[in-house]
């Protein structure tokens, strides 16, 4: 059976959506905290890397009821992530989804802690996720704090903060979008492929996938940075003067960036061909990362 991708997209958002709404209410009491979860929750996002996640333990002949804790517990670090980014002390957004940051609808302590909070739940709906056997559960936790912790997504933010109003060698902007942006994308691919039961060949391979998903994402971002925000407020495209930080379009220009994007694509389906898993959706969803237009 065919499926198209936004069709698949629409559909495991929603799933996402609601069991995310719903572990929020059910392990949090109704107040303040629970309110400034729910808000950031509720905002929106695309729900990339959950989507990603059960799509690859689909490819694997895994059931959705397994992956939903864990691509849950994923997103809710994701969202933790950018409540945290958007305050004051480190990027002072002041609008994220189209809506006032947390900090600006609540304010920095309510925001830091709804931040905290859900960081914390992630592990617990793992914990007690009946799905789950303890070997599963360990190991799945195990992953997604290495991914989300100091050896993974909070050092990538270390050390892109470091490099603010420095120009940096591309070698050490890719070591930081492994970490800051990669790692979590990559956890995605892999917990998938774990929850599949995939072997150990097909493992590594599905991990060089995600390795490359994560540069593909983050080459992507900072194009549609310059390109998007060019559009927006009227300057020409392919400029992205005023950045404090290194960009792949600054370093390679936009051509450059473009091309070097182009080489992860053949590597993350050269990569996916390799496992030899039902892969059109997953290779789709390639495509659609390395396209996306927000
Ligand atoms: C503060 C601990 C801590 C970490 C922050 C990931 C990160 C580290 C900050 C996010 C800053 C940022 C905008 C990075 C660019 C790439 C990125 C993660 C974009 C947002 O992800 P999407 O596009 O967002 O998946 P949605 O809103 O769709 O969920």
């Amino acid at each position: 059976m065919t499926v198209i991708l936004s069709d698949y997209l629409l559909e495991k958002r929603q799933l996402i959506n609601e069991q995310l709404i719903h572990y929020v209410r059910d392990y949090t009491v109704p107040g303040r905290l629970q309110d400034a979860m729910l808000y950031s929750i509720e905002a929106g996002g695309k729900r990339l890397r959950p989507i990603l996640l059960i799509a690859t333990a689909e490819a694997f002949g895994a059931k959705v009821d397994k992956t939903m804790a864990v691509a849950c517990g994923l997103e809710m670090i994701h969202t933790y992530s950018l409540i945290h980014d958007d305050l004051p002390a480190m990027d002072n957004d002041d609008f994220r989804r189209g809506l006032p940051t947390s900090h600006r609808r609540f304010d920095e302590a309510t925001a830091i802690l709804a931040g905290d909070a859900l960081l914390t739940l992630s592990s617990e709906i793992i914990v007690n996720d009946q799905e789950l056997n303890d070997r599963e559960r360990v190991f799945l936790i195990q992953e997604l704090s290495r991914a989300s912790g100091a050896s993974g997504m909070v050092e990538g933010q270390m050390q892109d903060m470091l490099s603010e109003d420095k120009q940096i060698p591309l070698e050490e902007l890719e070591n930081i979008h492994k970490k800051k942006t990669g790692k979590l994308l990559n956890f995605a691919i892999i917990a998938g492929a774990f929850l599949g039961n995939a072997s150990d060949e097909k493992f590594d391979e599905m991990k060089k996938m995600g390795e490359a998903l994560g540069l593909i994402f983050q080459i992507q971002d900072d194009i549609l940075d310059v390109t998007g925000d060019a559009e927006k407020i009227g300057k020409p495209v392919g400029s992205d003067e005023g950045n404090r930080k290194s960009t792949y379009p600054q370093l390679l220009g936009l051509d450059g960036a473009r091309t070097q994007m182009e080489s992860y694509v053949d590597e993350a389906q050269s990569a996916l061909k390799n496992a030899g898993v039902n892969h059109t959706l997953l290779s789709e969803l390639i495509h659609y990362l390395s396209s996306r237009d927000h």
